[in-house]
């Protein structure tokens, strides 16, 4: 098989990077070790930043987003039992964000894409990527059983954290930079509206807590279908803090409920909906970054290049401005033959990683509770939560920063 670029992994990062190639004009297959429904379901991120909306219309793939995605002005923090609301827009010039899930966004990329042909292989796994510092790297992959090869100008890994493509690049030219936290998330999705109409960031001595929402479609509805759903009808997605190496098996129905309205507590008269949890399962807390993001002719994209923390909701929006920096620098060869942007591709996509991993780290240590954490961390968590909310300097650039930094 032959193309002009590979790409493994049909996640966010490679099905946009798919669409903006062929909007270019620019050949590509895309390579998904899971099958389509798998990744249909797989529950993650929610957030979208204004340039991630515009990127996603922009590529055509807005239409279902804009009507029935949520546009959000503003996120609560929650510390001390107090609720302080930031106003993203009114800080940041009318910037906002958008809840929209990620399933959704797979969705819509995945019909797009069998709509205009491409290909698209589910249950195909890369198993290598060889020759990168050739003209012609190749991704071995196995499919249906059978061991076969796809030859391409460009290889792509879009294959996330536990992807093969990273591999490809010899160690004494890779750097890699990590962190692991002591905590994890706990998730779950609850058959409940949500207790607030927008996202709640808690900080309190038991842990960390989060208050989001999802659209029904989460649940029951199939790709394809595409009756909105009714305004009001969210479900709740919530998280909690708890220690590293959690099974979620642990946590019962009741217990999550009383830890999340601990965690939530305020002054007010403010309660928490309960009802019946639909899934549970618990992500690890990570900061990774791997320098460069391309070796040769194999460019990395996305969590196969970089993993932040949740805390910050930037993960997806990492992948897509990698993604639209790529494709931007595959069209701009394809039209004028200079590399210049395939050359600038890693270091611009780097300098935004960084700020987002600033950003997701600060959000992490300001909001969750360490295990060894002391009465003088307490305290300094605090002031700085005090600091955001008394200073519009301090508040504007957390605004900033959350609605997102601009595509290199
Ligand atoms: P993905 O989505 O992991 O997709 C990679 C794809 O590659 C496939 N694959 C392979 N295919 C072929 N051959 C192989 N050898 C392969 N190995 C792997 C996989 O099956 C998969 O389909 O990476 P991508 O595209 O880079 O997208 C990244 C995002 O998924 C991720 O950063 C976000 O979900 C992170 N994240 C959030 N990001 C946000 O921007 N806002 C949020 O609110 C947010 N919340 C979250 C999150 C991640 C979470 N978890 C579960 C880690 C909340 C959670 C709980
Ligand atoms: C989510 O809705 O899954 C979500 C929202 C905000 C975050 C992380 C996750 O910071």
């Amino acid at each position: 098989m032959r193309t002009t670029v590979g790409i493994i992994g049909a996640g966010p990062a490679g099905l946009l990077l798919a669409r903006l190639l062929h909007n270019a004009g620019i050949d590509s297959v895309v390579l998904e070790s899971r099958d389509r429904a798998y990744v249909e379901r797989r529950q993650r991120a929610g957030i979208l930043e204004q340039g991630t909306a515009d990127a996603l219309r922009a590529a055509g793939a807005g239409e279902r987003m804009d009507r029935e995605g949520l546009r959000h002005d503003g996120i609560e923090l929650r510390f001390a039992a107090r609720r302080h609301r930031v106003d993203l827009p009114a800080l940041t010039g009318g910037r906002s964000v958008t809840v929209y899930a990620q399933t959704e966004v797979c969705k819509d990329l995945i019909a797009l894409r069998t709509e205009e042909g491409g290909p698209l292989l589910f249950e195909a796994e890369a198993l290598a990527v060889e020759g990168a510092d050739t003209d012609r790297p190749r991704i071995r992959f196995r499919h249906q059983g059978t061991e076969d090869v796809l030859e391409c100008d460009y290889a792509v890994g879009c294959d996330g954290f536990r992807g093969v493509a990273r591999r490809a690049v010899p160690a004494r030219l890779a750097r890699v930079f990590e962190r692991t936290y002591p905590f994890a998330w706990l998730g779950v999705l609850a058959d409940v509206p949500p207790s607030h109409d927008e996202l709640v960031y808690a900080r309190h001595d038991r842990g960390f807590a989060l208050l989001s929402m999802r659209p029904p479609a989460t649940r029951h509805r199939p790709s394809g279908q595409a009756a909105p759903p009714p305004a009001g009808s969210f479900v709740s997605r919530l998280y909690l803090q708890v220690p590293e190496g959690t099974d979620a098996g642990e946590w019962g129905e009741e217990e999550i409920w009383d830890e999340l309205e601990r965690r939530f507590e305020t002054a007010d008269d403010w309660t928490l909906k309960r009802g019946p949890l639909i899934q549970k399962s618990v992500t690890p807390m990570r900061s990774f970054v791997h320098e460069p993001m391309r070796h040769g002719r194999l460019f990395l994209a996305g969590d196969a290049a970089h993993i932040v923390p949740p805390t910050g909701a930037k993960g997806l929006n990492l992948a897509v401005g990698d993604a639209v920096t790529l494709a931007r620098a595959l069209a701009h060869e394809k039209r004028t033959g200079s590399p210049e942007l395939l050359d600038a591709y890693s270091g611009s996509c780097l300098r935004r990683v960084w700020q987002a991993e600033r950003f997701s780290y600060d959000m992490t240590t300001l909001l969750h509770r360490a295990p060894d954490a002391t009465g003088f961390e307490d305290r300094i968590q605090l002031a700085r939560l005090e600091r955001i909310v008394s200073s519009r300097a301090a508040e504007t650039d957390l605004a900033e920063c959350y609605t997102g930094f601009p595509f290199g």
